[in-house]
């Protein structure tokens, strides 16, 4: 094993004990024991504590204090922090029931703009999908995904059920992504799909997601609803 993955094992395990503490006997704004103390608790160095809290504040957690320590977050901070999401866990959470209606599944060759996000070659294939995803049966985004051919050939996926859950089963389990959110209008196909009038304004997010090994695995288009969904964000001035 090298150095590094020891490293990381042992402040994940420090980040895990913090947060099991922070569960059982700490509120909001508590402080957390100090630095040193949490090298003494947890028998590491001052590096994999810093690591641990760093991971913690990333989450929300917690937040430092410049001068002072590192603190307990509040639980609404903390639920508004972005987590990376499926459509079927964003809807759950937000207490809608999701399905979906498949438009399209096929093979496809990337494109130069599909194939620079997914670091393939152009030409290469890749498999496409195309969804109206609903929430309570009612139309709610529309997705345009493209994933490598290897990843997940179209024979295989099976376009009914979570697709985030197919890659994880098949050792590709979404880890991160880089998004960019714009505002659309939306033409005559796809606001007869979203069920809205032609030029709506609508939210798209794009995405592109590597798994662990930051692997790009999936680079997908999808148009919200404007009328029905927003996206929240916590903001910190902390670096
Ligand atoms: C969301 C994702 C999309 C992903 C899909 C998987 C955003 C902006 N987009 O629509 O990238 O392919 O969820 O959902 O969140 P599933 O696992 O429910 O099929």
């Amino acid at each position: 094993m090298s150095t590094a993955s020891k490293t990381r094992h042992k402040y994940e395990i420090v980040a895990a004990g913090i947060r099991a503490t922070i569960a059982d006997s700490l509120g909001p704004n508590d402080a957390l024991p100090s630095e040193r103390e949490l090298m003494e608790i947890y028998n590491v160095s001052r590096m994999t504590v810093r690591a641990a809290i760093a991971r913690l504040a990333d989450e929300g957690l917690v937040y430092n204090v410049h001068g002072s320590g590192t603190y307990v977050g509040s639980p609404d901070l903390f639920a508004k922090a972005p987590k990376l999401t499926s459509f079927t866990e964003d809807m759950v959470s937000r207490g809608y029931a999701p399905s979906s209606r498949v438009l399209e599944v096929s093979r496809v060759a990337a494109v130069a703009a599909v194939a620079t996000r997914l670091g393939l070659t152009p030409g290469e294939e890749c498999t496409k999908i195309r969804r109206l995803r609903l929430a309570d049966g009612n139309p709610m985004a529309l997705e345009t995904v493209y994933l490598p051919g290897g990843v997940l050939p179209m024979e295989e996926f099976d376009a009914k059920s979570s697709l985030y859950g197919q890659l994880t089963d098949r050792g590709y389990e979404i880890h991160r992504a880089e998004q960019e959110i714009h505002a659309v209008t939306l033409d005559e196909e796809s606001s007869g799909l979203l069920a809205v009038p032609l030029g709506s304004a609508a939210l798209e997010i794009d995405r592109v997601a590597a798994d662990r090994r930051g692997h790009p695995v999936e680079y997908a288009r999808t148009i919200y609803r404007g009328d029905r969904y927003s996206f929240q964000m916590a903001v910190s001035r902390e670096s």
